[in-house]
C-alpha cells in the first residue's frame, strides 16, 4: 500500500538535507527521503550521536549539487528531508516499533530511504521495514565492529547487537571489521554473514570484487562511521585504529550501486566534536556520493574498468 503523504510521527527541528538547491520537490514526487534519528541511548563510550543528524544536515548545506566523478547534477534527484524524529522516551522496543512504521511508510511508498543516526540500534528496525518491501534483503555492513553480540549490558537492543538482530532478517555482509569478541568470533561461522577483517582487505586487491559478488540482488547499506580510517573520522564513540580510507569506500559504494539494486541505507555513530565541522561534512559529501551513486544513470554509475 502506498502513501503519497509523508509519514505522521512527533518530531523536532527541521533542517533539510542540502539547503534549498536540493529541495526541489515535496514528499510525495520525491525519489528520496532523508529521514533524521537522533537515538542516543544506549552508546557504551562516549556520548553524542543525538547531535549527530543537525550537525549532518547542517553541514549539507555547504554541499556543491554537481557530483564531478560521475559527471551528474544531483538538483536532478528530488530529495526530501523528513523532520527529525522525537523518539519515545520508553524503552528501547518502542523506539524501534517507530522507527520501523515511519520507514515502513517510507518504503511501501518506493522511495529511497536514508536514515541518518543517531546510533547503531536505529538499523535493525529500519532494515526490517526495507524487508517488508524488497525481500530477500542482503545487508551490507562497514563498520570497525562485528555487532554480533547476542546481548549487551542486558539488553538485546544494544547497539553492539545491531548485526546480531538484523541477521534475524536477513543475511549480511561485514566490511572493515577490526574489532570482536572471542564470543563474536566463535559465533560467526554459525551465522548467515562473511565477514571481512580489515587485515584481510589489506592483502586482498580484489576485495571489493568479492564482496559485490556475495550480495543478494536487494541490498541495504548500513554505515558506521568508526568503519573509516580513524585519522578520517575521529568523531565515534567507539574508535579503532585502521579502516577504511575515503576512496576505498567509495569505491566500493560505486562498484556495489553499479551492481545491485540498493533500496535504502543509513549513517550512524557519528558523535561530533564540538567546534569541528569536517566530520559532519564528511557525512554529508558520503549521503551525496549515495544519492549519485543510486540515481546516475546505470552507464555513468559503472566504475571504471579495473576498479
Ligand atoms: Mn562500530
Amino acid at each position: 500500500m502506498s502513501d503519497l503523504h509523508p509519514p505522521s510521527y512527533p518530531h523536532t527541528n527541521l533542517t533539510v538535507f542540502g539547503d534549498r538547491p536540493f529541495e526541489t520537490i515535496g514528499y510525495a514526487g520525491a525519489d528520496a527521503v532523508i529521514l533524521p534519528i537522533p537515538l542516543d541511548r544506549t552508546t557504551s563510550y562516549v556520548q553524542g550521536t543525538r547531535f549527530a543528524p543537525r550537525e549532518i544536515l547542517a553541514a549539507s548545506s555547504q554541499l556543491e549539487t554537481w557530483d564531478e566523478e560521475l559527471e551528474f547534477d544531483l538538483e536532478e534527484v528530488g530529495i526530501h528531508t523528513l523532520p527529525e524524529m522525537e523518539l519515545p522516551s520508553e524503552d528501547l522496543e518502542a523506539v524501534a516499533t517507530e522507527i520501523r512504521t515511519v520507514a515502513t511508510h517510507v518504503f511501501s511508498a518506493d522511495k529511497f530511504l536514508i536514515g541518518v543516526g543517531g546510533e547503531h540500534s536505529i538499523t535493525p528496525a529500519l532494515v526490517a521495514a526495507a524487508a517488508r518491501h524488497s525481500s530477500p534483503l542482503h545487508v551490507l555492513q562497514i563498520d570497525a565492529h562485528a555487532d554480533l553480540r547476542d546481548t549487551y549490558l542486558g539488553s538485546r537492543l544494544n547497539h553492539a547487537c545491531a548485526m546480531r538482530r538484523v541477521l534475524e532478517t536477513c543475511a549480511s555482509t561485514q566490511v572493515g571489521i577490526r574489532s570482536l569478541s572471542r564470543e563474536e568470533a566463535q559465533v560467526a561461522p554459525t551465522l548467515q554473514t562473511r565477514l571481512f577483517f580489515d587485515t584481510r582487505m589489506r592483502r586482498d586487491e580484489n576485495w571489493i570484487a568479492d564482496v559485490v559478488d556475495g550480495l543478494g540482488d536487494h541490498v541495504y547499506v548500513t554505515i558506521d562511521c568508526d568503519g573509516l580510517d580513524l585519522a578520517l573520522m575521529p568523531a565515534v564513540g567507539t574508535p579503532e585504529p585502521g579502516g577504511l580510507t575515503w576512496p576505498e569506500l567509495t569505491s566500493l559504494l560505486r562498484s556495489v550501486f553499479s551492481a545491485r539494486r540498493v533500496v535504502g541505507c543509513d549513517i550512524v555513530e557519528l558523535c561530533p566534536i564540538p567546534g569541528l565541522v569536517a566530520h559532519p561534512f564528511l557525512c554529508a559529501k558520503l549521503i551525496l556520493k549515495i544519492l549519485a551513486y543510486r540515481f546516475a544513470r546505470r552507464d555513468q554509475r559503472a566504475p571504471p574498468e579495473g576498479v
